[in-house]
């Protein structure tokens, strides 16, 4: 099969199903109502979808709890609806990606009804079964989510690992028979004509078999599981036995991963992945990559987290995000503003990330600068995780403020609140009352008034995806950050052969007037793309306004 290698002239747009667009009022997203938003993302200038789970499942954590890998879960329609929407992408373009979950199944999935009932059966390989220790778990690995990693079972008096929820257990990927069962989950969607996966915390597959105690100061046990013994095998064997055979693409979400590790899951030749989701630059305003442990945000770190990857991810290819279904809202981060200057934040950072070497991702709401959740009290909030983790906090006695503060800032569902069509009482994302709380916001924040608003986010994001499709030194260019320490400023350049773009961005709420080096002379440069009208370029300052970015090119 030959490989076109797309995905290097992506712009890829996720979508979270259940928040994006109700067809039917029942307040819950869907696939017709993905269909009837085509065009819109068409004009957007995107050409692939990652589609988050669509799968059935009992939604103990979204849909990321999978009980039947081959069909869609009714609320979003049905099978037939699947297609038609796959042969309306692609007669607009546009490709496909799907979430491949398969770390884990639902614990409703019918090998794991099967796997409980006893110690004979044959799916109970399927999952990972221990006896415990006296009354306790057979080892101290704690989940993602807190608490341990391990769920007692009476019937059989033994204990499965979960690394996420209860409903969410490991498949034991030992199991050759659950290799072959996840290579017919990939024909069955490749041959229905899906372009690749994402690949859902797919580090994770291969565990230690000693199952030894861990001694990390958080995820214990992480180090016996993540990046663990026999995964570049695993992952290597489903390339070439069903990947291989298509021109698909494939992104890894790897938590805790190095350049090292991303060589060996993407690296030229390594027949696994085609890139892979780092979190550093997710993380520098956290402790430990745990975002419920906050740090002050200094923007050197940033850069350092995206020099890292732009120097460092030599054989690969880089995946260039700022937010998801996982992640806040990106304005109003990284010491931006969500409210007196969202809109320049918000280009600002798109900018940013998105003209360096790789394949952006956008997230949906992100083009229109859509804000954190307006949540008034944790009931409002139904992610599985918030929850989970309020109780191990109020375990640990942290300080009731602190924690109220850190869920609220933390919380997976800032990023999950109904996609802002329009202004009117449900945001144009369904005519009855949807299953997460709209932000109020609505009113001025939404699609209708972005597409009437010249200045808007959306227009700028057309904008920046028009700019990167017709400039093919940000596809080949070689990265260089011009100032690593500038404290305020994140000025690089992209450079081939005589042509360079140079990108700078202001970090901060207040005008700066920065200084240039002497080699940078860009008198006769040109502005590409700004969020703000009339910069002026002296031959030794350029004025940068409050989160003001600057795109030159000299040619
Ligand atoms: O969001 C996180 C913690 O707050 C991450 O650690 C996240 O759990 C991790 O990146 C794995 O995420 C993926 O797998 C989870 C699912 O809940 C997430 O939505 C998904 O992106 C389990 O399938």
């Amino acid at each position: 099969m030959k490989h076109t290698n797309w995905y290097k002239d992506a712009v890829i747009y996720q979508i979270y199903p259940r928040s994006f667009k109700d067809s039917n009022g029942d307040g819950f997203g869907d696939i017709p109502g993905i269909i009837s938003k085509l065009d819109y993302l068409k004009e957007l200038g995107v050409n692939c979808v990652w589609l988050s789970p669509v799968y059935n499942s009992p939604q103990a954590d979204n849909g990321y709890d999978i009980s039947d890998y081959c069909s869609i879960y009714p609320p979003f329609g049905t099978m037939d609806d699947f297609d038609l929407m796959l042969k309306e992408m692609h007669k607009r373009g546009i490709r496909l990606i799907m979430d491949l979950v398969v770390n884990h199944t639902s614990s409703e999935h019918p090998w794991f009804i099967e796997s409980r009932k006893s110690k004979d059966n044959p799916y109970r390989d399927f999952y990972i079964w221990k006896k415990g220790k006296g009354k306790n778990p057979p080892n101290n690995w704690t989940s993602f989510f807190g608490g341990k990693a391990w769920e007692y079972d009476e019937l059989t008096d033994e204990w499965y690992l979960r690394i996420f929820t209860k409903e969410q257990p490991d498949l034991n990927w030992e199991n050759p028979k659950v290799r072959e069962e996840v290579k017919k989950i990939l024909k069955f969607w490749l041959d229905k004509g899906v372009d690749g996966f994402r690949c859902d915390v797919i580090n994770l597959l291969s565990k230690d078999q000693s199952f030894k105690s861990g001694h990390e100061l958080l995820v214990k046990g992480s180090s016996s599981f993540v990046n663990g013994p026999r995964i570049h095998e695993f992952l290597n064997n489903l390339n070439l036995s069903v990947l291989d055979n298509y021109d698909c693409m494939t992104v890894g979400e790897t938590c805790f991963t190095t350049l090292e590790d991303a060589r060996m899951y993407a690296g030229k030749d390594r027949h696994e992945l085609n890139m892979i989701f780092n979190f550093d630059h997710t993380s520098v305003d956290n402790y430990l990559g745990v975002k419920w442990l906050m740090r002050k945000f200094k923007l050197v770190n940033l850069k350092k987290a995206f020099d890292k990857w732009q120097y460092g991810n030599k054989e690969g290819w880089n995946s260039l995000f700022i937010e998801n279904h996982d992640q806040r809202r990106s304005v109003g981060r990284f010491n931006t503003s969500s409210t007196t200057y969202r809109k320049e934040s918000s280009k600002m950072l798109a900018t940013m990330c998105y003209l360096q070497k790789g394949t952006p991702f956008i997230y949906q709401g992100q083009e229109i600068g859509m804000t954190n959740g307006d949540f008034a009290s944790l009931d409002e909030i139904q992610d599985t995780e918030t929850h989970t983790i309020n109780e191990t906090m109020k375990k640990m006695h942290l300080p009731k403020s602190y924690i109220k503060k850190s869920l609220y800032n933390g919380t997976r569902d800032n990023a999950r609140t109904p996609m802002q069509w329009d202004d009117s009482k449900y945001a144009g994302f369904s005519t009855k009352i949807p299953w997460l709380k709209v932000n109020e916001n609505k009113s001025f924040i939404n699609v209708k008034e972005s597409l009437i608003d010249e200045n808007s986010i959306l227009n700028y994001f057309k904008k920046l995806i028009e700019f990167r499709k017709n400039e093919p030194l940000i596809k080949d260019g070689v990265y260089l950050d011009l100032d690593p320490k500038n404290k305020n400023v994140y000025i690089y350049s992209r450079k081939k052969d005589n042509e360079e773009i140079v990108c700078i961005s202001n970090f901060s709420d207040r005008t700066i007037k920065y200084k240039l080096k002497k080699n940078q002379n860009y008198k006769d440069y040109q502005i590409k793309l700004s969020n703000y009208q009339n910069n002026e370029i002296d031959s030794s300052f350029i004025t940068l306004k409050p989160y003001e970015v600057v795109v030159l090119k000299n040619k």
